[in-house]
Parts: structure tokens; sequence; C-alpha cells
């Protein structure tokens, strides 16, 4: 069935944080080159996304900045839209949840859903931190998977096995907000019965056998399982107010109302929303990643379903995760390539990024990003094929036609092979790029740039031009084509480097996707402009600086998270002063046999010289402490080690791997006996 129109659309991101490369290559661009192809086939399409900013994820961030939702959301939906719009994502519109529009249409819904009575009205028991003062719901609620023993799993999602969970259903629940077992407490919501609604559900996902294997496979094994019935309300305080009466305090569960905010967005972006969403003609498909597969493929669709008027999507083609230096990303350990970051640092190389992430997309299992990989993207592939093919063509053509298209005199047979094999890449790219298949439509673009590198390897023009001038006149028209093309092709997946090659070639900016089946986009005599490098090296340094600044976060993040003991309880002055802590120095030092830790130490504490037995011998050798100045309680009471008596204790420093120092002074003219106070 053919299409009349597109709606499609990308995962709302939480607005809590900075977009990274994995939230790039899991959704935003490969929904962007889809999008750019489509508008450049003449297909009529919206391309809809916006914040999410209701839900946990959003209060938890502003406890721990200490200022409000509503600022943390203005902050980070601001960055968000400023990043995605500098990176080239092609948005119609970047809309946001705490919009009036979103508002009064997520409200609207669930109240036809309420009215139709769809909804299950149940008093349950729900977790309550009595010392928060609050129910816990969603990520406010950490415990373990039932399904995979992950410790950390939420309230209504274990991140590890992917599963979709109610809070009760977690092993050793414990509050976020105090770290508290949390109490039950019975209390209203509305439920959507997803177990009903299986068999529905169930025939809506097997007319869909062709969605790539790990959505269709996901939703195949919920559905084994058994859909339960699901909260869509919940006791919070932020969110979208219940529209019903006898909810006070409570809004809509944030993946009833975030989907909405598609709706919404695109009633916000044009008065024909409902053509977008309503009529049976109009192709929807959801971008996302794969932690969102349930909430798009099974629980949308059924809310969808029990409203009535709305399609359904046709397709959801969800990625895997994208990892950083062979490391999960993460946004508390700063684990993470920062858009905004990227594009202070890496100015105008927007393009470099996104053939980097496109060809290292993690379309069928996670992949890893690498700065090394990231250069020798850039160097062997941008610069040597693409960038190197360009650059010779268009410096020949200034070279010996001052920048003047030369006539094509005569094609040899294999010219016209050539032809015929450039005619096909439109559509060979095209066909992977329907079938979400982006790695392998990038890996088809580059082929047209090699075979055109081919084509002048095996031509020589610059050599022919001493013997047979109008033979070069072809093969640089030729070439010059294929330049063109590629102008063309290129546009979803470079379109910063298509629109400055177009400016090179002077090329006409209407020509799209199906232009470039032809061979002729530039006439003979066309006039092209001042050639300039495609692509720049990146050098050795660069990568190493940006390795270096991974390597300190994580170090930033090692001393931020080392557990520092609480301080003890209050003690007194005269309790301190009873401790005689005086300088010493260690005269003799050796192993305690049969012991791994001990060392027996003779120590010149300058009242006399006497014997501790001391702990560090993991961390010193004997030879090398003697004549090291020590802190020395002498007053201790004697106690026997290992049939040693020790008599006294020296002060000891103690790092988070467990490694010791000695407590010493750090002038030289300390003398034995001085008090330590
Ligand atoms: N905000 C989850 C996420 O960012 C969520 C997506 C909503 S799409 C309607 O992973
Ligand atoms: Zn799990």
């Amino acid at each position: 069935m053919k299409f009349k129109r597109h709606t499609v659309t990308a995962a709302l991101p939480y607005a809590n944080g900075p977009v990274h490369i994995g939230h790039l290559a899991g959704c935003y661009l490969p929904a962007d080159i889809y999008v750019r192809y489509l508008r450049s086939k003449g297909e009529d399409v919206k391309f809809i996304c916006g914040s999410d900013e209701h839900g946990v994820p959003i209060t938890i961030k502003a406890k721990k900045e200490g200022i409000t939702p509503q600022q943390v959301v203005d902050k980070y939906h601001k960055m968000m839209g400023d990043a995605f719009k500098e990176f080239g994502v092609s948005f119609d519109i970047y809309s946001r949840t705490s919009s009036k529009t979103h508002h009064e249409t997520a409200s609207a819904f669930f109240k036809t859903l309420y009215d139709k009575k769809v909804f299950v009205e149940e008093v349950t028991e729900q977790y309550f931190d009595e010392k928060a003062n609050q129910f816990l719901a969603d990520r406010y609620i950490v415990g373990t998977c039932p399904k995979c023993s992950n410790e950390n799993a939420y309230g209504d999602q274990c991140e590890k096995c992917g599963s979709t969970l109610n809070a009760t259903d977690l092993i050793n629940p414990k509050s976020t907000l105090s770290g508290e077992k949390p109490v039950l407490k019975n209390t209203k919501n509305w439920f959507l019965p997803l177990d009903k609604m299986q068999p529905q559900i169930e025939s809506f996902i097997d007319s869909h056998k062709d969605w790539k294997t790990n959505v269709y496979g996901q939703c195949k094994s919920w559905l084994n399982a058994g859909l339960q019935p699901r909260a869509m309300t919940r006791d919070l305080d932020w969110g979208v107010k219940v529209p019903v009466e006898g909810a006070e305090g409570k809004v809509l569960y944030v993946w009833f109302d975030a989907p909405i905010g598609y709706i919404s967005a695109t009633k916000d972006l044009t008065k024909d929303w409902e053509l977008y969403w309503k009529d049976k003609e109009t192709k929807l498909v959801h971008f996302i990643g794969k932690d969102n597969i349930v909430f798009h493929c099974i629980i949308f669709p059924a809310m969808l379903m029990a409203e009535g008027s709305f399609i359904l999507p046709e397709n959801v083609p969800a990625n895997e995760f994208l990892n950083l230096e062979g490391d999960k990303i993460s946004t508390s350990r700063n684990w993470a390539v920062w858009l905004h970051e990227y594009l202070l640092e890496f100015k105008d190389k927007q393009d470099v990024l996104r053939y980097t992430l496109c060809a290292n997309a993690p379309e069928t299992k996670d992949n890893d990003f690498t700065w090394k990989d990231f250069q020798a993207k850039n160097n062997n592939e941008l610069v040597a094929i693409l960038g190197n093919f360009i650059n010779r063509t268009l410096v020949l053509t200034h070279k010996y036609y001052d920048g003047k298209v030369p006539v094509a005199a005569e094609y040899t047979k294999s010219d016209i092979l050539l032809l015929e094999e450039i005619s096909k890449f439109p559509a060979k790219i095209a066909a992977s790029i329907e079938h979400y298949r982006f790695r392998e439509a990038l890996g088809e673009l580059m082929n047209l740039a090699r075979l055109g590198n081919k084509y002048l390897a095996d031509n020589e023009p610059w050599i022919l031009i001493k013997t047979d001038e109008k033979r070069v006149q072809t093969i640089m028209n030729l070439s010059l084509q294929i330049s063109a093309n590629l102008s063309v092709l290129m546009e979803p997946f470079l379109p910063f480097t298509s629109a400055k090659l177009g400016n090179m070639l002077n090329l006409n900016a209407g020509f799209k996707w199906n232009d470039a089946t032809r061979t002729d986009l530039l006439l003979a005599g066309h006039q092209i402009s001042t050639a300039a490098l495609l692509f720049e090296k990146v050098e050795d340094e660069t990568i190493v600086a940006q390795v270096q600044k991974l390597a300190n976060s994580k170090m930033m993040n090692e001393v931020e998270n080392t557990a520092i003991e609480p301080a003890k309880p209050e003690t007194s002055f005269d309790d301190f002063s009873k401790m005689d802590i005086r300088i010493g120095t260690i005269i003799v030092a050796e192993k305690v046999p049969k012991t791994d830790k001990l060392l027996k130490l003779l120590i010149d504490t300058g009242i006399d010289k006497r014997t501790v037995v001391s702990g560090i011998a993991g961390s010193y050798k004997p030879e090398d402490i003697i004549g090291q100045q020590v802190s020395i309680l002498v007053n201790l009471a004697p106690r026997k080690i290992k049939g040693i008596e020790s008599q006294g204790m020296i002060l000891m420093a103690e790092n988070s791997k467990g490694e010791l120092s000695f407590v010493a002074p750090t002038r030289a003219d300390m003398e034995n006996g001085g008090a330590v106070k």
C-alpha cells in the first residue's frame, strides 16, 4: 500500500540532561536520515519531536540540583533543542510536554478513555516512603528485578533485561529518596487493562512480522508472558493532572502523557494535524532506542486502539545501545560524548560525527564508539575516499577548463557501463533506507565515491591530458556528474557537506533524489565555483585530548564515588587530651613470621625505645622505612600480638584503596618525643 504522507517521530528525550552520542546513534540520527530522504523523494512528511518534561527523572534531577522541576526542564529543553538544530537534526517541530497544548491534549485523551470506561479503577497497595511522605513510583524506587536479578531495577522498568515492572514486583525495594524500605499504603489509581486487550494487541503485532527482529522479538516475549494491567496514574505532583473527580494529588503516568506529546506537537505544528494522525493513508513511524520498545509497540498502540480514532504505527525501528570506549554510556558517571561539547570542540564537523555514528549505528546489536575509530573513519574514508575524489575532480576541472564543465565527446564501452551503474545508486540506497538499514545505505553511498575514485585511477586523466585531450573531456565530464549525484544522494547523511559540495559545483538546489538517476545534472559549459577541501584530517593530538578528557572524567567519578565514612559521634577535648601522641623514628623493622600484614618495629619515641607491632606490611617493605618518622600513641595499654608485646600504636592514614601512609611531620627539624596535639 502506498502512503500519501508520513508522520515520523523521534523519542522525546527527558529534559534532565544534555544530549549525548548514544541518543544520536540510537534514534535521532537514523530518524533524521529517514526524513531527509523522504523529503528528497518529494514525500509529504512531518518530523516530530520535543522534550519529555514530566516523570520522576525530572523531579529527581531538580532535587539533586536544588532547583524546581520547571527550572530543570527550561534549562535542558533549550540546551537540547539548540544542540539538535546545530547538528542538523531537521525536526519540523521541537515541542515540549509542559506546554499548554500538551496538557490539554493529554488530559482530553485520558478523559476520553475514562468516559469510554476503558480504565479499571482500583484501590491497590502502593509503596510509600514515610520519611519523604510520598508514594514511590517508577524511578523513585529501586530493587532487585524478579526476572534477571539486576539489583538496580526501577519501579517501572529493568534497564538490564528490558522487562516492564510494577513497583510491587521488585524484590528488596528501596526508596531512592530516603534509602528507606518503603511501606505499603492504599491508594486509588486507573489501570489500562492490557490483559483484556491482549488479543487485539497480539494481532496488531502479528501483522508486523516485518519489524526488526529485535523489536518483534521483544514484543512477542511480552505477549507470551501475558500482559498485565498497568496503572496510568501516579500519586505525584509533577505532571499532567488527572482530569477526573477523586483524583486530587494525582498526575498521569509519564508514559501515558509522553507519547501523546507526539500528537500535541503535531497540533502545534499544523492545523491539519488530524491528517497526520487519523488518516489511514498516513504512515506513522516511531524511531526509538531499545529501552522504549514496550511503550511504543504495546502500551501506546493500546491507548490509541482504546481511543479509536487514531492510526497505529507502521514501524518502530528501535536501535540497540551505543557504548563508549568499551563502557556503557552513563550520564551520572559522565561517561559520554556530549553533543554540545562536540559542537564547540569540533566546529563545522557535524558531518564527521554523523558519518561515524551512522557507519557504526547499533542497528542489530550494541556497538562501540571509540575516538580512534572516529579518526580512522574521518581520515581513511571521508578524507581519503569521498573528499579525495571530489577534490581531484574539481581541481582538474579548474586546471584544464577554467572551471567550465567540458563536453562529453564520446563514451567508451566502459563509460557506458559506468553510466548504467551510477544510475542504479538512488534505488539501491533508497531500498536500504526504506528498510531502516542506514549503515548499509551509507556504505552504498561511499561505493559511489569509490566508483568515482576508481574511474579516475583507471583512466588517469592527468597523464592522458598530454596525448588525448578529447578523451579527458569525457572523463572529467563523467567525474563531475558523479560528484553532482553524490551531492544529492549524500544529503540525508551529510547535509552540511552536501550543501558545501552543491555550492562548489554551483548545482541547482532543486535537484532531488530521483534526479540522481540521471547523469547530466551538470550541462556542458556550466561554470563551477572555487574548490575547497570537504574534509580535513583529524590529527593524533585531537584524539589523544579526547581520550584524556574521558580518562579525567573516569577519575573524577571515582573520587566522587568514594564512600567517605561519616564522622564519629562527638567527643570532648578532655577525652582527646588523654591520648599522648609523640613523634618517633623507626630504627628497626622486620616482618612478623607467618603473617602477611604485620611488621615488628623498634621505635625511638624520645622517651624510650620500644617495640610496636603494626599492620602495615601491605603498604611498606621493612627495608624502606628505617629512619622514617612517625606519630605514635605512647600511652596505649600494651597488648600481645602474635606472641609479641606491642607497646603503643603508630598512626596511619588510609585511602579508598586501603593503602596506608605514615602520618609524619613535614619539617625535618621535629625531634623525637615532640608532642602531636
Ligand atoms: N523520555 C524515555 C527516554 O528518554 C522517554 C521517551 C519518551 S518517548 C514518548 O529514554
Ligand atoms: Zn531485569
